[in-house]
């Protein structure tokens, strides 16, 4: 028999919003909402005190205001968020080898062969939960179980600063009184024929008959859901797939019209996502952008370079072409503004042609030089010369609901 493995899934409490309370402690205790008000603003997350007045993530901004009239608000600080995300993945990376990082604040860890037993990864998960604590002065949540699913079941039953064990033979206790919605797979829709067929929990799935499982989910579905249901999933924890492309993509409250705006968002997102290929050590063959108009049009357009590049300006260079010559907004302003590379490959393997070109050698060196001060004194410190340019009375680039750069 294959031995029993040990996985942890973490999942931060409250992050973006338990970050700013960090930050700042006169926030503690309150109501706060990380989001844009105003019509388009939609609500990123917000403090468990926000939670009890019914306020959710993705939640319109009109309808959080309605339900909780004295929340504080902020607009997000998606650099500090990040830089967070990446404190705590160090730390996930001191438990275990085997890191399969879901999202900004949440992670799959396997422990099997590191922590014998379920309850040795118990211990695990508590010291996890404590060095964040230290370290970072904010709460995690974590599941632990045999497999994927289970631990990831376990990670949100107890939340915030949760911490559940599930073994198989909690699963009848634990697993099957939840609402079967929260099966992987089973969305709104799917969760609605279900019901019609009397099937509400996910012990429910156990009890129907095969056939009314098939009517809706297919023969496969059926099988793989009462897998799930039995708390089955062989599914490995694949530590950080390699990347297959990086983005970043900004929507604004406002549709951005002003062409100068425009290229100054291009050139901030080209920015983000060069200075993550090179905290990869990665470099890209190809750019693309990625547009919305206010009506909801949206364009996406590639380019191949001529050279690989980890460089924001030759990033930009192309996405301003791209922008320029292969994009008709005919008149209308844009909603989303999106820069991205795919075509990854590390660094290293280009080092011969690499500094060939001494315009580029000088723009690396700049940018590796910008990059090593930005890790000193934090990200703000440092902000290409173009962005700081007067803009003879135009706007600022206004409130944005950010992303970090994603990685997929
Ligand atoms: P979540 O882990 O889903 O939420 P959370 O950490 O805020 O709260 P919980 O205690 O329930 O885990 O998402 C992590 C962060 O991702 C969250 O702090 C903000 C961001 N986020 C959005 O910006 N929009 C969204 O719709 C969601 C779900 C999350
Ligand atoms: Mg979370």
């Amino acid at each position: 028999m294959a031995r029993a493995r040990i996985i942890l899934h973490v999942d931060m409490d409250a992050f973006y919003a338990a970050v700013e309370v960090h930050d700042d402690p006169d926030l503690a205790g309150q109501p706060l909402i990380i989001g844009h008000r105003g019509p388009r603003g939609v609500v990123s997350t917000c403090s468990y005190e926000a939670r009890r007045f019914g306020v959710r993530s993705a939640m319109p901004s009109v309808t959080a205001e309605r339900l909780c009239p004295r929340a504080v608000w902020l607009p997000g600080r998606m650099e500090r968020y990040v830089e967070v995300s990446r404190a705590i993945r160090s730390i996930f990376d001191e438990f275990t080898p085997t890191v399969e990082p879901l999202s900004i604040d949440e992670a799959f860890l396997d422990m099997t062969g590191i922590a014998r037993t379920l309850e040795a990864g118990r211990d695990a998960a508590w010291q996890l939960k404590e060095r964040i604590r230290e370290r970072q002065g904010l709460t995690a949540s974590v599941g632990v179980a045999p497999n994927k699913f289970l631990a990831k079941v376990g990670s949100d039953l107890e939340k915030p600063d949760g911490l559940v064990v599930i073994s198989e033979d909690d699963v009848p206790a634990r697993l099957w009184p939840l609402p079967v919605e929260r099966l992987w797979g089973v969305g709104p829709k799917t969760a609605t024929r279900l019901h019609e067929r009397g099937v509400r929990t996910i012990g429910d799935v156990l009890r129907v008959s095969e056939t009314s499982l098939r009517e809706v989910l297919g023969a496969s579905g059926a099988v793989h859901i009462r897998a799930l249901a039995r708390g089955e999933d062989d599914r490995p924890v694949e530590p950080d797939r390699d990347a297959k492309s990086i983005s970043e993509e900004r929507t604004y409250a406002s549709d951005l019209t002003d062409p100068d705006v425009i290229d100054r968002a291009l050139l901030q997102r080209a920015e983000g996502v060069a200075r993550e290929l090179r905290r990869e050590k990665l470099v890209a063959r190809t750019v693309h952008i990625k547009v919305r108009t206010g009506d909801f049009t949206t364009w996406t357009r590639a380019h191949t370079l001529a050279a690989p590049t980890d460089l924001a300006e030759v990033i930009v260079a192309a996405a301003r072409e791209l922008f320029q010559q292969r994009i008709d907004l005919g008149g209308r302003g844009v909603r989303l503004l999106g820069v991205g590379v795919d075509g990854l490959e590390p660094a290293a393997t280009r080092q011969a042609t690499l500094f060939t070109d001494p315009a580029e050698d000088r723009a690396r060196r700049a940018a590796l030089a910008a990059d090593a001060v930005r890790k000193r004194l934090g990200a703000a410190a440092l902000v290409r010369a173009r962005l700081l340019e007067p803009r003879r009375g135009g706007p600022e680039e206004p409130p944005e609901a950010s992303s970090p750069p994603t990685v997929d």
